[in-house]
Parts: structure tokens; sequence; C-alpha cells
């Protein structure tokens, strides 16, 4: 039995501010924006608003690197503004999330600046600081072998205080050192500012990272084409992690507050369990990497080719779904966001035949799981990933032009070039952060006409976007807000209910049943480009077909046929 809790029944919708409305006419997106389009949130259907960081930032990692985390960056607004779009939320009924980078700071923030002035400064032991290696000439190299997520190693040589500094990340985020009380003191003062402004919680940034080894071991090679190799053995999930989010549980108890941590590398159940199960009181939810990491394997870089199976989605659908229901935990379903190439381009298609099916498909699969859902800015309208055919400097984010200027150092062939591009295109994270299409207009109503977006504009905007879609019956927009209706008409099931995958075997078809104590929903989804014919597992003649995006949906002699990329919702 599940308690009833708001942040179980709500739906999220993520917004990435620099690329969801301009209202000042500087091409940059920003919390004036997002008040004029809190209404268009409402009609969808989503409960709350997850914020990508909007603080003080040098934007080296689009805000992912804090310098100040009580204030607002200017480009996005001001305090006043955030109160402002809380108001116009909690006035609607809806929720406010932030995001929070705990795990490293910009090296432009005052701890920063203050620990890297000298050794014996209080702030010092704030980062993780650590002597080099010499080798028997006498040559410098870094404590150990791990590599940055967007860089080659991951430290920093610092000239005046001679010593390295960790960055997991960019050079320019410095790894905080948790095992520090006073700046765990620090962070916890961070979310009761922002829980005593009324925010009513918070998205956690790889928080998994935030416990290192302290014996700092150097990392078996796992790609051996690199000097430099990911070490998450040592610091995802590391040894002090539990204590530290129950600090953070203590606090977000207190307030009845919302919380997902991010968690890359985690494949263990139990260990999420100890996260999430609900006596645990650490995190209400946690982003598991299974889904959006199909493609790629663990240990190489973002770039490194892969394909995806559709029996491998459905292995990590059972097991997450089965053990945390079981388990007393919880789930956060998500297929999309700000690091993530549209999910239409990427698993399913986005040819102009079936793209808008395949939005469809993915709203019921992302809705009726069981689980906490979570909307990307654009996905309800089905909006695609870059075209193959644009250059590299229309990439804007730190991991692909690090990536790409490391490649280019080693004087590739041409073919080499054209192989890298298509890597890029198909994995780059700018393909979820090209700016939103609201209408016909030029520059989509992103910002102004005449004005340069801070990114450009994806081209087939006039076609799909907003203002279309919102009128048109047969949008993916409708789609999704009457997806996100019925998730709250049916939360017996949908959000209180058991989960059982069904055609287990089917090499095509996903199809998983929910139920409550009183009635059944069936979801059946066609993942593939194919006419595919289905044993239906029970008898559907009777069943009441709640959505299905082609509207022809019939179980005649207990077999069916699917469309391409088909999905159906029925109660049984
Ligand atoms: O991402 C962390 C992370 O590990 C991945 O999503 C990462 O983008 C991917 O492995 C790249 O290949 C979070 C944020 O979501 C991301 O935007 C930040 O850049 C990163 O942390 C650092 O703060």
């Amino acid at each position: 039995k599940i308690k009833p809790t708001w942040w179980r029944e709500t739906s999220v919708y993520q917004i990435y501010p620099a690329s969801f409305k301009d209202s000042n006419d500087d091409g940059f997106g920003d919390l004036g924006g997002i008040i004029s389009k809190v209404d268009y949130l409402k009609s969808l259907n989503v409960e709350s608003v997850w914020l990508s960081p909007i603080y003080p930032s040098p934007l080296k990692d689009m805000g992912y690197d804090v310098s100040d985390y009580k204030q607002i960056d200017s480009r996005y607004g001001s305090l006043k503004d955030l109160d402002t779009l809380m108001k116009a939320l909690h006035e609607r009924d809806m929720k406010l999330v932030m995001d929070l980078v705990l795990n490293h700071t910009s090296d432009q923030h005052e701890w920063f600046k203050e620990s890297r002035s000298s050794k014996k400064n209080p702030k010092r032991d704030w980062y993780v600081w650590k002597p080099a290696k010499y080798n028997e000439k006498g040559e410098r190299s870094p404590p150990n072998n791990w590599s940055s997520y967007f860089d080659t190693s991951a430290w920093e040589w610092d000239e005046a205080t001679q010593e390295y500094y960790l960055h997991l990340f960019a050079v320019e985020q410095p790894d905080l050192n948790w095992e520090n009380p006073s700046l765990r003191e620090a962070i916890h003062d961070i979310l009761k500012f922002w829980l005593d402004r009324g925010v009513d919680g918070f998205r956690l940034d790889v928080i998994n990272m935030i416990s290192k080894d302290q014996e700092f071991p150097d990392a078996p090679i796992t790609d051996s084409q690199y000097e430099y190799q990911l070490g998450y053995q040592y610091y995802a999930n590391g040894p002090r992690i539990h204590e530290y989010l129950s600090g953070l549980g203590n606090i977000l108890e207190k307030y009845n507050a919302f919380s997902v941590g991010e968690m890359p590398h985690v494949t263990d159940t139990k260990e999420v369990l100890r996260v999430v199960a609900a006596d645990r009181k650490e995190l209400t939810m946690i982003f598991q990497f299974d889904l959006v990491q199909l493609d790629s394997e663990p240990g190489k870089d973002n770039y490194a080719e892969g394909t995806w199976k559709l029996s491998d989605l459905k292995k990590s659908l059972k097991k997450w779904q089965s053990v945390l229901l079981s388990g007393g935990g919880w789930n956060a379903s998500f297929i999309e966001n700000h690091d993530q190439p549209r999910a239409v381009s990427r698993y399913l298609s986005d040819s102009p035949k079936y793209r808008s099916y395949s939005s469809k498909l993915m709203a019921l699969f992302i809705i009726f799981q069981s689980g906490t859902p979570f909307v990307f800015q654009g996905q309800e309208l089905g909006l695609a990933s870059i075209p193959r055919d644009w250059p590299i400097d229309e990439y804007h984010d730190v991991e692909t032009q690090n990536s790409w200027k490391l490649f280019m150092s080693n004087n590739p062939t041409k073919e080499e070039v054209e192989k890298k591009m298509n890597i890029i295109n198909k994995r780059a994270r700018d393909n979820g952060r090209t700016p939103m299409h609201w209408d016909s207009s030029p520059n989509s109503g992103f910002t102004k006409a005449g004005i340069k977006p801070w990114m450009r504009i994806t081209d087939d905007y006039k076609e799909w976007n907003a203002d279309i879609q919102i009128n048109d019956p047969e949008s993916p927009y409708t789609f999704w807000s009457k997806a996100l209706k019925l998730r709250k008409e049916l939360k017996g099931a949908v959000v209180y209910g058991s989960f059982e995958l069904v055609s287990e075997d089917n090499p095509f078809i996903v199809a998983f049943v929910r139920e409550s104590a009183s009635y059944k929903l069936f979801v059946v989804l066609n993942f593939t480009e194919n006419t595919v014919s289905y044993d239906c597992p029970f008898n559907l003649t009777s069943s009441e077909i709640l959505l299905d995006n082609y509207h022809n949906f019939a179980c005649i002699n207990s077999s069916v046929l699917l469309n391409p990329y088909q999905a159906v919702l029925l109660k049984l």
C-alpha cells in the first residue's frame, strides 16, 4: 500500500530556460518568457515545473557551473521574477522545482576563489586538492588517471598553490569536498533558503557523485584509446553517500518537498532502494540512466558508436518498475532531457510520415509507467533532433566542443571527420537544447524577428509548433495533454496501481498492465516501423479504448494488426 503523496501524483515539465521563451529581445530565454507560458503548461496538464539552473553563472556548462547559489542570473531575470513565476504556478495548483548543482561549483564562485587563494585559507578544504605525483625523472603528473566527462584529466594543476584540484566535469567546474562538515552546512543552508522562499523541491544534479573514495585509486582501463579513464567505481554512490543524502533528506522531509536525484552509472536496484525507499528518508526519486544509455557502452565516452535493442529496453523497464514498486521505492519516468537527443529521432522515427505517431507512442510509454513522469520542453510537440547538415559551430555544448577539439588535434582523415560528425549529430546534448517552436513567425516566436537567437532554431518550426498543435485535435500536443489528464483521472491504477510487463518475448511490442483494486489498464505499443500482428493476451473485445494514435484498434478473434508505431491505451 503506497501512501498518497503529491510528488507521486504530480507530473513534471522540464524547462531549459535559455531556450524556452525570450521576453526581453536579447535572443536568450528568461523568466518573463516562462511566466508568459504558464497557461500553456496548465492546459498541457503538467503539474510541476522544473527549471534547469538559472543562478549566476559564466555559462561554461550552461548554468551547471553555478557562481552564486542564492541569486538569479540577470540574463534570466531577478529573484522578484522568480517569486512572480512561483505565485503564478501556485495559483494554478502547480509546483516549482529548482535545479541544484551540489557536486561542483563554477571556478568563479567566491568559495573557489578563496579556496585557490592559499593552502591556509579556511575554504581550501571545501574543494578536492591533491599534490602531484612525480616519476624518477621528476616529471609531474595528476594524482590519479581519472578522466573528466568533458576533458582529458579530471585534475587541473594550480600554479599558484602547486596542487591539483579535481573536476569530474569541465576545468571550470571544480568538485566540492563533502568530507568537510562546514561545506555540508553551507549546502544545507542553500536548500533552506529556497524552500523558505516557497520552492517545492529540487532536481539534484549528479548527486550520487558527492562522496568519493578518499584513497582516490586509479581507474581500470575501459577505453584504451584514451590516457585517462572514467573512475566512477570510486565516486558513483561512494562510501558516505547515504550519510550525505540523509543530511539533505532531513531538510526536504520537513518541507514535504520533492526531490529527484540524478544518478548516472547506478545499476544496482538495492542501492537505489537505499535512497528512495519510503522509510529511508533520503530522496523521493532518482533518475537512473538505463533507457538513455541503451545505445552506449559503460566506461566509454558519449561519442562511442552503438545501437540499441528493444529487448534491452524491456529488460530495463521490467527491472526498475517491479523492484522499485515492490521494494517501497518510487520511479522517475523519462527519456528526454537537456542532455539527450530527441526521443522520436533516437528510438522511433522522425520522418514526416511517422513522427507524430512516434511522439504519441512515447507519451503513453512515459506517462503510464509506474512513477512520476517527466516531459522535456518540446517533447509534447514531437520536436526532433538537429539535422545532420548543421556544421560543428552550430553546436555550443562544452562536451561536444571539447571532444571535437581533441579529435581534430589528432589530424583525422576526411572520412574520420565525416564519421565523427555523424556521431556528434546523433548524440550531442545540443539536440535537446535548440529553442522552442511557439509559432510559424520568424524565429518561431521564441524571440523577436530580426534578433539572433543564442542557438539556432531547427528549420522545421513552421510545420511543427505549439500554435498549430494546440488547436489540432490530432496533434502530439493534444495527445500528450489528454494522456496527462487521464493519468490524473485514473490515478488508482496509474499512480498507485501495480505494473506488469506482458508479451515479454515479443520482439516488436512493448505491452504492460496497470491495475488497481477496481480496474485494469492495458498499454500496447508497436515500437517498429512495420505492421505487426499481435495476439491479444486477454479478451479485449469489450474493453474501452481510451487513447489510440490511429483510431482503428480492434482485437478480432484475439488478434490485432498494429500499424507502424501504433500506441493504444485500453481500460479492461
Ligand atoms: O549531467 C550529468 C551526466 O553525467 C550526464 O548526463 C552527461 O551529460 C552525459 O554523461 C554526457 O555524456 C548533469 C547535467 O544534467 C549536465 O547538463 C551537466 O553538464 C553535468 O551534470 C555537470 O553538471
